[in-house]
């Protein structure tokens, strides 16, 4: 058998707003978290000396990370070079420049020929030696409409037409790969993508407007043994049935808010032609807690807060305080002692919606009276949710998208001046 360590999403540099500068280092705690949870996924492969590793993709939160967090991410996977383990890193949406011609963070370890290192930044066959024996990975990075197909094909569609197209064409690539596979080897299809049948975190969000969904009627090939994805933070297996097994470890430590119930880890399996064993391993990434209480109609909102805090696990987590009340309640809060409640979390944030005493209405803002076009309305939602804080942008411009058919049209020409 042959022991692979599978694991994606490392996201590392993001998340800074949940964390504080560790005064003994100099460093965001949060980093600190990331590189924790890495570090325990290298360990694990250099201690059960594994005969491949396989990173599904995004290892920052963009192409171009600050040296230091380069640093960090190199210097885990060097340790990988040290034990002679190969590494397959597989090249994801956050990973690319989203410049035409930038390419992707990751290409300098193919640039400097790290040994047993391969960069998967096309759709490509893989031939790996391991003390174990050979086994086969097809590589599938994050796809755009340029990876395969060319402006004169596109032109004057609609994205439903072109997407459709390219998975009329990722499909025939694809089978041109399979068939060149050698049948008596394990094989292993590492994709970065949306499967049509997941059940999304935060990517869903990330992704909108901006990538294609890929039907599992693709992936589900008696070929495969195993198909090893990233891009969905949300650990799952697509297929219970196994056959093969196509499973999203998720990210290994908690990106925002959204993945706040999700288990974060990686997964270890052992592989052989026509068998494998896989099991997710839970890393212990930092606790996330959100305390909501809506206090509105409490004689003592006060009292009813500190409750609510003392009844929540916030030892040492990233937590996040929200409560609704009316604006003649505040001066019932002793903040002084909220903050000295919220104290044990690793950071905390405090949120207040103000109530208002007539309409009851969550946004003063979308209050009566007020006429909004949907487009305002969504953002002064967005205005008011932190936790979407990070995607506004994307869900606007999605929103924008559907709303307008004419804007629709343009924003599709732009997006084919920028990609071709
Ligand atoms: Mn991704």
């Amino acid at each position: 058998m042959i022991k692979v360590l599978h694991f994606s999403d490392i996201h590392l540099g993001s998340g800074f707003s949940h964390g504080k500068i560790n005064p003994k280092t100099g460093l965001n705690t949060r980093l600190e978290d990331f590189i924790q949870s890495l570090t325990l996924c290298i360990n694990r492969a250099i201690n059960d000396e594994v005969d491949l590793v396989l990173f599904g993709g995004d290892a920052f939160p963009d192409a171009t990370p600050p040296p230091y967090i380069h640093e960090a991410f190199a210097s885990q996977f060097c340790r990988l070079v040290e034990a002679n383990i190969p590494a397959i890193l597989l090249v994801g949406n956050h990973d690319q420049h989203s410049q035409g011609n930038g390419g992707a963070s990751l290409c300098i370890y193919r640039t400097l020929a790290v040994p047993g290192f391969k960069v998967g930044d096309n759709i490509k066959t893989h031939t790996i030696s391991t003390k174990n024996g050979e086994i086969q990975v097809i590589t599938l990075p994050w796809l755009t409409r340029s990876t395969l197909l060319t402006r004169p094909q596109t032109e004057g569609l609609s994205l439903e037409k072109i997407s459709e197209l390219l998975i009329e064409k990722l499909g025939a690539v694809l089978e041109g790969e399979i068939r060149q596979l050698n049948p008596n080897l394990p094989t292993i299809l590492l994709g970065h993508l949306m499967v049509n049948r997941a059940r999304f975190g935060a990517e869903q969000f990330l992704a909108v407007g901006k990538g294609f969904t890929i039907p599992i009627s693709l992936l589900i090939r008696s070929e495969f043994d195993y198909v090893a994805l990233g891009h969905v933070h949300k650990h799952q297996n697509l297929n219970p049935d196994n056959n093969p097994p196509i499973i999203y470890p998720g990210s290994i430590e908690r990106v925002d808010f959204s993945e706040e119930k999700e288990d974060k880890g990686y997964v270890f399996l052992e592989i052989e032609k026509g068998r494998v064993d896989w099991k997710f391993c839970p890393l212990p990434a930092r606790l996330f807690c959100t305390i909501n209480v809506d206090v509105s109609e409490q004689e003592d909102p006060h009292k009813v807060i500190i409750k609510a805090i003392e009844k929540k696990p916030i030892k040492d987590a990233v937590v996040r305080l929200i409560y609704q009340i009316r604006s003649e309640q505040l001066e019932l809060l002793n903040m002084g002692e909220i903050h000295q409640a919220l104290s044990s979390a690793h950071s905390y944030s405090i949120k207040s919606e103000l109530i208002s005493q007539l309409s009851r209405l969550r946004l003063p803002e979308l209050g009566v009276g007020k006429s909004l076009d949907p487009l305002e309305a969504l953002k002064t939602y967005l205005e008011n949710k932190e936790h979407l804080r990070d995607i506004v942008n994307d869900m606007l411009e999605a929103a924008q998208l559907l709303l307008n058919r004419e804007e629709y049209d343009q924003e599709l020409e732009v997006l084919q001046e920028e990609l071709f």
